[in-house]
Order: C-alpha cells, then structure tokens, then sequence
C-alpha cells in the first residue's frame, strides 16, 4: 500500500512530503496508523547529520501514538484496532537485559533497529528512488509504519492521540529518569539544565515525588513562567549570573549542592556543570542529553573521589509495554499534566515548521496531527 511521510532525504536539508510504498507487516510484525506525532529535539540532532546511526533517506519520528491495522504471523498480544504507542525502547521479557530486570535498554532488535531496517535486515519503505530506512525503530513521521510486536505499548482507547504520543519519548524520559533512574527522593533538592521538552518532565517528575528546590537553568528566560507552572522554585539563568558562575550559583541555593541533577540539553559543558553542582558524598548527575558523535565528557576525577555520582538514561528507564500504559492512565486521571507543554498543533505537511520553532526556542512540543 501507499503512505504520506516526511522524508530525510539528506543530512541538513528540510523534510519532504512524499507518498511512498509500505509493505504490508511481515511475521511478528505491526502495521500501525499513526494518529500523531511529537517532535523531539532528537529527530532534529539526526537530521542534523551529528548522529553517528543517522543514515538517509530515511522517515524519522519517534513519539508518536496511533492505532493496529493488521498484524503479522505469530502476533499473539495484539489485534486490529488496538491503540498502541510506538518504544523505541522495546521490551521483549526475554533476552538478558529484560530478564536481568537491571536495565530497560533491550537487546533484542538494538542492532538492527540502529541500521534502519527490521528485524530481518530489510525496510518496509521503498519509493522510485529505492529503499527508505525506518527510523529508531518507529519512523512515526509516516501516516502508516510497521513495527515489531514487542515496540508497541497497548494503551486505553480513551485516551487522545494528539497528547498521549508526547508519553512514547519526552513525557516517560524526563518523568523516568527521576522515578526510575535517580530515584529522587521526597525533600531532595534537585537542579534541571534545559527547560524543553524534556527538562519540564522532570521537574514535573520532582514535584511529583515530593522533592524541595527544584532549580532550573536555562539560557532562554521565556522557559521561566513554564518551568514554574511545573514546579521549579528557583531559576538560573547562566547569561544573568555568568555561564562560569553557574555551579556556585546551585551550591549557594542548596547550602552546597543538589542531591540530584539532570542534563537536559545535549552540552557537554553543561554536563560536567551539572556534575559539579551535586552534592560532595551522595550527590548523583543523570545525562539525558544527547551530544552529538565525538563530544566527549570530562571532569576532575576529584568530584568523582569525593562521592558524586555520573549516571544516563534512556527513554527514562522505562520498560515500554509495562510502564507507559500506566503513565497514559496518569494523564488520563490528571496525575501528570501534558497539554500546555504542547504548545503547537499542525499537519504533516507544515512539520519543517516544528523544526523550525524548537531551533528558535519558540515551542516546547510540536505534534504533528494526520
Ligand atoms: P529542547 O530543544 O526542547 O530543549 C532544550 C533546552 O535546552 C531549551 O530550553 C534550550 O533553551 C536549553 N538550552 C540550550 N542551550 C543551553 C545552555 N547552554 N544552557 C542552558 N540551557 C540551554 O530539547 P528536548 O526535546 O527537551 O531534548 C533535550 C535533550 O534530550 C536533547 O539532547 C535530546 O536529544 C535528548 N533526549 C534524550 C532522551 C533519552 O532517552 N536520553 C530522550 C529524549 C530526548
Ligand atoms: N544514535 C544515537 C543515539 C542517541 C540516543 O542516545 N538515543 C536515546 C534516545 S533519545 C530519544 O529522544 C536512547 O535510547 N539511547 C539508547 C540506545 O540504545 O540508543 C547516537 O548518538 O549514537
Ligand atoms: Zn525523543
């Protein structure tokens, strides 16, 4: 059958709308309409070309929701019309690391999913020009797209397609990685560098656990009003205070330094500033940022001697099929909120505009609606 979708054609260049060809779902495979789409700044770091698994053409999107429309041999867990939101982390209850219960990083298609095909080595996406390749495993920039069976999260049927798909990434990464990955604890103080997409689910997250100060940093003063609306308390603004001052900044507000903080932007710069602002002997840093191929992190070991733990997360060490459809009932009975950090609505073929409004700081999420 055919398909709209966005396509990456190069490295740097806008998306293009183009009708392609999707096969049909082959076995333990999904065929899925996506219903909509968020806009994560990691589609943007792929395009950009920083991204050592970026390969073209290909349909990005990763944060999208929709529905079953037919299943493969052998699917035995879902069925046509089921409502499901796309893992690009999956989770398959069977290889080590699901088995381990230590992690939620699943190896089962890792390999394949960073090569832009499926678990069969080939793509379901091809047009005159040749093949297409998926996209993190979900390519949700495509009206319709195939996934396998163990990265689809089933979901309640009630639940809106245009705010629920914000729940397949930046919703479950920041709110994760402070229940599941830090662990942050009622009282604690917490500091947050980048206020977008992801930054504001943590400091929802903090506040939610019960955490004191939450600090947030940011270089755009606009992310302030938003960011209190969630629960920061505190806002530091390395521009206004001097980007070097920006650790005595946390340690002066958290009488020496923050029990956890969290990376939000991809800087490593802001990384190590993130490191050091924890507190000496327990203070623990989480990297949720992604930085682009060859960055690499320092800091003096010192910071490490004396206590501070360096951590990362993915998609918020979620386990998808378990976890988000518990994190959609929080939403659906008000426990989270996610409709005012959706701050752009549009269709598939206005999406460079998303792109557009995250480089400008203009957005905080752009969902795309089909
Ligand atoms: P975003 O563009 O919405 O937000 C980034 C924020 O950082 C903006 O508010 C921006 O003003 C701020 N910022 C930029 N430079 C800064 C600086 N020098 N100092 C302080 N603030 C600065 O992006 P997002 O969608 O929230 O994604 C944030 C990062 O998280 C990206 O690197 C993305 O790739 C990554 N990410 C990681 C995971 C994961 O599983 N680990 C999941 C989703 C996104
Ligand atoms: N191919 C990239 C990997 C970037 C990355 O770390 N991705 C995160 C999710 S970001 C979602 O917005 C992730 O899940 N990482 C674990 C994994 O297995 O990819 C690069 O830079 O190499
Ligand atoms: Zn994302």
């Amino acid at each position: 059958m055919k398909t709209r979708a966005a396509v990456a054609w190069k490295a740097g260049a806008p998306l293009s709308i183009e009708t392609i060809e999707i096969e049909g779902p082959r076995a333990g495979e999904v065929l899925v309409e996506v219903k909509a789409t968020g806009v994560c700044h990691t589609d943007a770091y792929t395009l950009s070309g920083a991204d050592p698994e970026g390969i073209f053409p290909a349909i990005l999107g990763h944060e999208g929701a929709g529905i079953v429309r037919e299943v493969g041999a052998g699917v035995t867990t879902l069925k046509p019309g089921d409502h499901v939101i796309p893992l690009y982390t999956p989770e398959c209850r069977q290889c080590k690391t699901c088995l381990s219960r230590r992690s939620n990083l699943c190896t089962a298609i890792r390999a394949t999913q960073g090569k832009g095909v499926m678990p069969d080595g080939t793509s379901r996406f091809s047009c005159d020009q040749g093949t297409v390749f998926h996209y993190m495993g979900c390519s949700t920039f495509a009206n319709f797209t195939v996934l396998p069976e163990i990265a689809l999260a089933k979901v309640r049927q009630d639940a809106p397609f245009d705010k629920i798909c914000y729940i397949g990434c930046g919703v479950t990464t920041g709110i994760g990685a402070v229940i599941n990955t830090a662990k942050v604890w009622p009282g604690a103080n917490v500091a947050v560098f980048g206020l977008g997409g992801i930054g504001l689910n943590v400091i929802q997250g903090a506040r939610m656990v019960g955490a004191d100060r939450i600090i947030g940093v940011d270089i755009n003063p606009a992310r302030e009003a938003m960011a209190r609306k969630f629960g920061m308390t505190h806002f530091v603004n390395p521009d206004a205070v001097g980007r070097d001052k920006v650790v005595q900044a946390i340690q002066d507000l958290t009488d020496g330094g923050a029990d956890f903080t969290f990376e939000c932007v991809g800087n490593v710069t802001l990384m190590r500033q993130a490191l050091e602002s924890a507190h000496r002997g327990w203070g623990e840093s989480i990297i949720i940022g992604v930085a682009a191929s060859g960055q690499e992190i320092a800091t003096r070991p010192f910071q490490l001697v004396t206590g501070r733990v360096w951590k990362g997360t993915a998609f918020g060490g979620a386990r998808g099929r378990t976890d988000v459809p518990r994190i959609v009932d929080w939403y659906m009975d008000g426990k989270i909120e996610i409709d005012s950090l959706i701050t752009h609505t549009m269709p598939l073929d206005q999406i460079n505009t998303a792109f557009d409004l995250m480089h400008e700081g203009k957005s905080i999420r752009s969902v795309i609606v089909y």
